[in-house]
């Protein structure tokens, strides 16, 4: 499609994405759209969360007449019992993925499958974590931090050693409101135990676990998974690259690479340009081989390697009716279980590989650190030799496609924003030209914004209509997992997209060379967020919940995202959610969650689907912040 405006409006994205409709159609496949009319409306009961079957006395529903379960657990009770269940399902499973970055690290060697790429944050954190490094080989010093990450899952006493990283005030508030995270693993089975049949059933003790449970995964498991990931990989910088669907390129062998885990995509990405590889690719008929994302993976290999973004969470199917894709490789966690089917439809081959994630008509290539390369030669051989089966005369490629610069890990925003003011610039990088900028009133503050796509979103709608008037109204956004996918699909991660800014805005863009979103990573990266505004703080002598800083998952659906959620706000930052969790049945675990929680850690949740009204309350929040610090 050509067009020269900065955006793309939903409607030109939407026309082309409707195409891709026309042929699943044709095709017989089904697609979510369709599941989707299939399922609504959805079940009254699960949507307030007052259905209850963790017992077989059950499954127990809450009504006017039945005001009580079988054994006299009311709806305050088990709404609260699922939130902290859903909360435990999105905390180990973030945290799982970073138990596996530890044991890739622990695996390391100097001539193995996996080495160490930044030697420096590793010798960073050993000093952090008081391990020897003098005189010692990188690859013993890797061994005993990965040791040490890995003891963190279930270590029977103390606190995860990360809190240190925060603030003094938050360390004490945690410690105050009893919710300083243990062992990552105990949060979690503590969590079961919590809600089995006959345990807690106070909201209050509840929603504590599951902020508890938060806690231990952004700063714990997926802190690990960042830290692990970028000595494993690199720490990203900023880099140039194109996200949509007209990365998929008919020329070449199209793989798609998706999931979260970088242990797989890495080396994915590292065979497809393996000499042998391309020249069977041109062999085959093709001019090369293309690797293109999907989800947080798709994160991971951009902002490393530039790796162009196929799109997120609900393009993974689009990216499969072009016809033009050989081979889904997909590792952990937001697979549709549709694309086996749908990939039988096509001649892709749809290519599963960890244990945790094994699907239905898939080919199941089990990849693990001893394996690694010469299962990424296979998997990669496999789409090459399978690029002949590719029915070119049916390919449709919608010609979507924007540049994006994305990368900026905390390294990557210290360096660019300390070209910004004159104040007392500091040659090593520090946070104060930021501190300068908010003070100053050029930036009126930042918002994080985070989270999936869900179909009860119009999709991407409301990641990018959001994000459109927050930058006019000169506040910085950073991104991170399917919302960022959403921003570069647009066309708001270029830089030219400064031009949408408020003056303020627009100036510090110019003089840091930035994009007004700042592309932050994965969702485990969420926790480079967390260390970004508690950096922020102690540079200003304040506390979190007092900076003019808010979180955000306009569209979000996992598990995950309200792990996120918890230690997002526990963190002191107020988050405002688009769709609202299971929790309207009961009246006191909403207000816990929108107010009384503010008691224990000074922020928290705000629910409004409505997206004009949720942009104005985070507007305001950020506004009433500053007129409390006087700026
Ligand atoms: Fe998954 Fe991380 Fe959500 Fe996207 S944003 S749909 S959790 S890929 Ni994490
Ligand atoms: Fe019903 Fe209570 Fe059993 Fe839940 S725990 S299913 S409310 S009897």
């Amino acid at each position: 499609m050509e067009t020269n405006a900065l955006l793309y409006t939903h409607e030109e994205l939407e026309a082309e994405y409707a195409k891709l409709q026309e042929v699943a159609e044709k095709k017989g496949a089904s697609t979510w759209q369709m599941r989707v009319k299939q399922q609504t409306p959805h079940c009254k009961f699960g949507e307030q969360g007052i259905c209850c079957r963790i017992c077989s006395m059950g499954p127990c529903r809450i009504t006017a007449k039945a005001p009580r379960g079988i054994c006299g657990c009311d709806a305050h009770g088990i709404v609260a019992r699922n939130y902290l269940r859903f909360t435990l399902g999105g905390t180990a499973a973030h945290s799982d993925h970073g138990r596996e970055i530890c044991h890739t690290l622990h695996e390391t060697s100097a001539d193995g499958n996996y080495k160490v790429k930044d030697p420096e944050k590793l010798l960073k954190l050993a000093k952090e974590w008081e391990v020897e490094t003098e005189g010692r080989d990188i690859y013993d010093v890797a061994h005993d931090v990965a040791y040490i990450g890995l003891m963190e899952y279930g270590k029977p006493f103390g606190t995860q050693r990360f809190l240190k990283r925060a603030t003094k005030e938050r360390q004490e508030t945690w410690e105050k409101a009893e919710i300083a995270p243990r062992a990552i693993d105990r949060e979690v089975a503590t969590g079961m135990h919590m809600t089995h049949m006959g345990c807690s059933s106070l909201p209050e003790a509840l929603i504590r676990q599951a902020f508890r449970s938060g806690l231990s995964d952004g700063w714990g498991g997926s802190m690990m998974g960042t830290e692990f990931s970028d000595i494993l990989f690199g720490t990203p910088m900023p880099m140039d690259t194109e996200a949509n669907l007209g990365c998929i390129d008919k020329d070449y062998v199209n793989i798609v690479v998706h999931g979260h885990d970088p242990s797989l995509s890495e080396m994915i990405v590292e065979y497809s340009q393996d000499k042998e590889m391309v020249e069977l690719a041109k062999a085959a008929g093709a001019k090369g081989i293309n690797i293109v994302g999907v989800c947080c993976t798709s994160n991971e290999v951009a902002m490393r390697h530039g790796i162009p973004m196929a799109g997120n969470f609900l393009q993974q199917e689009n990216c499969v009716l072009t016809g033009a894709i050989e081979a889904v490789v997909v590792d952990v966690q937001c697979i549709f279980p549709a694309l086996g089917p749908l990939s039988k439809c096509f001649h892709t081959k749809f290519i599963t590989t960890s244990l945790i994630a094994q699907m239905p008509e898939s080919n199941f290539v089990q990849f693990n650190v001893e394996n690694a390369g010469e299962n990424a030669k296979a998997i990669v051989k496999e789409a090459v030799e399978n690029f002949k089966n590719r029915d070119q005369e049916s390919v449709y490629i919608p010609q979507l496609k924007k540049k994006a610069t994305v990368g900026y890990s905390c390294e990557g925003i210290v360096s660019r924003l300390d070209t910004v003011t004159n104040s007392q610039v500091d040659v090593t990088g520090t946070w104060q030209p930021l501190v300068d900028c908010i003070t100053s009133g050029v930036l009126r503050g930042a918002v994080a914004m985070v989270g999936c796509n869900n179909p009860k979103v119009r999709a991407d709608y409301a990641h990018v209509e959001l994000m459109k008037k927050l930058l006019k109204n000169d506040i910085i956004l950073v991104l991170s997992g399917c919302s960022a996918q959403a921003a570069a699909k647009a066309g708001l991660m270029c830089k030219e997209a400064k031009e949408l800014c408020g003056d303020g805005l627009k100036r510090v863009c110019e003089l840091a060379d930035i994009p007004p979103v700042l592309h932050m990573g994965s969702c485990v990266d969420i926790s480079r967020m967390m260390l970004l505004v508690n950096e922020v703080a102690k540079q200003w002598g304040i506390d979190v919940p007092q900076l003019p800083v808010v979180g955000c998952a306009p569209e979000w659906m996992s598990e995950k995202a309200v792990s996120i959620g918890n230690y997002v706000v526990s963190t002191g930052i107020d988050t405002f959610l688009g769709v609202i969790p299971y929790t309207e049945g009961s009246d006191v675990v909403t207000d816990l969650l929108t107010n009384g929680v503010k008691d224990w850690v000074g922020a928290s949740f705000t629910f409004e689907t409505d997206i004009e009204k949720l942009g104005d309350a985070m507007i305001e929040t950020i506004e009433a912040k500053r007129t409390a610090l006087g700026i």
